[in-house]
């Protein structure tokens, strides 16, 4: 089996935003294998000029890893071509069924080498702030094994977020929503992330070191979804409220 040619598909079906078929119908993968074609791709948008910004968690929630059939964290790379900002347009012709989910970003103040305890977030951690992140599947009907959505960078299209603010002295008991302009399409408390959503920074600590990914001041990190995602629908501005932390929004095209 050639991870490379597998990487390479995958790369050309999200940067032309074409279906392709599950890996894991013709092909086993270990997880291991799963993440080295997740760097492989990654390294195909790295050289048409794309850059790291961070990192993000998937399957946090017992209620995404529920909807999806997974049951285990997955980490994958965020560059700066998914970044959009807090109140722009989504290309809808850019994506193939994307859907959006309610999550809280991070900020990093200082490089990141090692697993850090809770008590030492406030030392490593600037800010906080809401956050949509915006999943695209490369994969048919939006289905795959856990190894296929690690070598598809667990479906990562695109994330927005809301204004930066001080890291509060709990992240718990927070409401989080996702709106489609009025509508509340989804809710629940952050306690979903987790149990606690700051146990997030020491699970990404913790897999950045293993993986040897360099993880510095200025990154960002995605914390994962609260709630199962939503199909984006057209012309629906899409919002995520977290209690305490303000909101962000972005509209489809
Ligand atoms: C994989 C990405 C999961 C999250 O927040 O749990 C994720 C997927 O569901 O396609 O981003
Ligand atoms: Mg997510």
């Amino acid at each position: 089996m050639n991870l490379n040619e597998i990487a390479k598909t995958l790369d050309s079906a999200a940067a032309n935003a074409k279906v392709t078929s599950q890996i894991s119908h013709t092909t086993s993968l270990t997880e291991e294998q799963a993440y080295k074609i997740q760097r492989l791709s990654m390294a195909e948008r790295l050289t048409r000029g794309e850059k790291f910004v961070g990192l993000k968690l998937g399957f946090t929630s017992f209620a995404k890893m529920e909807q999806m059939g997974v049951h285990d964290m997955i980490w994958g790379p965020l560059t700066d071509k998914m970044w959009y900002k807090n109140g722009d347009e989504l290309p809808l012709n850019q994506f193939i069924h994307p859907r959006a989910e309610p999550e809280i970003a991070f900020l990093l103040k200082k490089d990141l080498d090692r697993e850090i305890s809770l008590e030492e977030i406030p030392a490593y951690i600037q800010a906080c702030a809401p956050a949509i992140e915006i999943i695209d599947s490369r994969y048919e009907n939006f289905k795959f094994s856990l190894e296929d959505v690690i070598a598809d960078n667990c479906s990562s299209s695109a994330f927005v977020i809301g204004a930066w603010q001080p890291l509060p002295e709990s992240l718990n008991d927070l409401e989080m929503s996702l709106l489609f302009d009025k509508e509340v399409m989804q809710s629940d408390s952050s306690n979903a992330i987790l149990d606690n959503p700051y146990l997030s920074i020491s699970n990404a600590s913790r897999l950045a070191a293993k993986y040897n990914q360099p993880f510095k001041a200025g990154d960002i990190l995605l914390a994962g979804a609260a709630t199962p995602a939503v199909f984006v629908q057209k012309g629906r501005k899409i919002t995520t409220k977290v209690a305490g932390l303000g909101s962000c929004n972005i509209i489809p095209k």
